[in-house]
């Protein structure tokens, strides 16, 4: 018999399920996210193989032409989400966003395949998947890497995931809002306001829109174009993870020269990343390659590193500042530092506990093995569900259920955090 937060955790999957595709949650996002998508397969895997598979694969048929996977796809018509197809006017048969997500697919995939109950059966279906996800991450180092630095900068918050972290607020500020218009957000109507972005952030957020609109969504040029370029090294890490895994399972089914270029793209970014690395803050921090500065925020961001092959000193780094944090919190890992004059326990990426963040870690740390991290992180994000549902986010102080409900990725998640994490403790 199926332990019941699991049975919860599949209604909420199937509730979200809409065919070929999944939504977040009902209402507050009504079309498919792409790094939400990613992650659901994942908890997918645990019920369903074959849906899991559809899951990504209809995410990458919405792919651009060269290589960029969109952050929404906009399957069916729905008002009830700003800013909508009407805004984007990215001109695809299907709509589309015009902007990208965590590429978080590479890694995904690896995952889904290892636990395939029948891999030969699967193989063919990955071959097909792989050269796109290698595509979008070539893109990557092509559009978003101009002078190849190694580091991939992202030109809107939005592309983040982390949409109003602090890390962004000075880059944001200089993000003009004149022409903007007026608009009506439609997120406040479904979530408390107080836990969502503010209106000058939305106006900027809007405002980017319109500028790369204006450029015809021409990726050779809208880095270059954008006043927004960020190089956030979470982002990069997930991206480096990503084409470290790709090459293993391009290798594994002879795909060997799309597992070198994968390798090497992954290597150059690695070496790159450690500039990102502060020693005073005792974590990775965001580098602003307008005014070409780090940025002194402590974010989840600067953590999400552990999650690809960081030097062993890095790791235990974050093991402490992990540490830390647990001393401050009821609940980990909170998305800033809770003593930073800019934390916030309820708004959005501004300082509660994201459950698919609390997985990306742990997933690192288990590589490196520090395990007593990883029980930790794996009863907190437990104990979260058990006490306050399956949100979108949580206060970490108290447990606080934000956001939207019946989150599908948290859902997700928690499939993850029971069979695998805890079942290995
Ligand atoms: C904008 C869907 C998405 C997540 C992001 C999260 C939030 C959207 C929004 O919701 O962003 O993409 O409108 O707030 O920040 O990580 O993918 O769950």
């Amino acid at each position: 018999m199926k332990n019941e937060t699991l049975q919860k955790a599949e209604a909420i999957l199937r509730k979200n399920d809409r065919g070929s595709y999944t939504v977040p949650t009902h209402g507050l996002y009504p079309f498919q996210w792409n790094w939400d998508s990613c992650l659901s397969a994942i908890g997918f895997s645990h019920i369903d193989e074959d849906r899991a598979w559809v899951e990504i694969e209809t995410l990458f048929n919405h792919q651009w032409e060269d290589g960029m996977v969109p952050h929404i796809v906009f399957h069916q018509h729905d008002d009830g989400y700003f800013p909508g197809p009407s805004v984007w006017q990215t001109g695809r048969k299907v709509d589309t966003s015009g902007i990208t997500q965590p590429p978080v697919a590479g890694f995904a995939v690896k995952r889904i395949f290892e636990r395939s109950s029948n891999p030969e059966n699967i193989k063919s279906r990955v071959l097909e998947l792989l050269p796109k996800i290698h595509a979008w991450h070539q893109w990557f180092y092509r559009c978003r890497d101009p002078k190849g630095s190694g580091l991939v900068a992202i030109i809107h918050p939005w592309e983040s995931g982390r949409d109003n972290s602090n890390d962004w607020d000075n880059a944001l500020a200089r993000v003009p809002t004149d022409g903007v218009g007026s608009f009506t957000r439609r997120d406040t109507a479904h979530a408390d306001a107080s836990h969502r972005p503010t209106q000058g952030q939305y106006e900027r957020y809007i405002w980017l829109v319109k500028a790369f609109r204006q450029h015809q969504w021409d990726n050779t040029t809208l880095h270059d174009n954008s006043p927004f370029q960020m190089i956030d090294p979470g982002f990069n890490a997930i991206l480096i993870r990503s084409c470290f895994d790709l090459a293993e399972l391009a290798d594994q089914l002879g795909e060997t020269q799309m597992a070198e270029e994968s390798r090497a793209l992954a290597a150059h970014a690695l070496a790159a990343l450690e500039s990102l690395w502060s020693d005073k803050w005792g974590q990775y921090l965001c580098l602003d390659r307008i005014s070409n500065e780090l940025v002194e925020s402590p974010s989840i961001g600067g953590l999400i590193p552990v999650f690809t092959n960081i030097p062993m000193a890095r790791a235990q780094a974050i093991a402490a500042k992990l540490d830390e944090l647990h001393q401050l919190c009821s609940y980990g890992i909170p998305s800033h530092h809770p003593l930073s004059e800019d934390f916030d326990s309820k708004r959005y990426w501004k300082g509660p506990v994201w459950l698919i963040i609390n997985y990306l870690i742990a997933d690192g740390l288990r590589k490196y093995g520090l395990t007593a991290r990883v029980e930790r992180i794996t009863s907190d994000s437990i104990k979260l569900i058990h006490q306050s549902g399956f949100a979108e986010y949580y206060s970490p102080l108290d447990g606080e259920p934000c956001g939207g409900l019946d989150f599908t990725w948290t859902a997700a998640m928690v499939f993850e955090f029971i069979n695998s994490f805890a079942a290995e403790q």
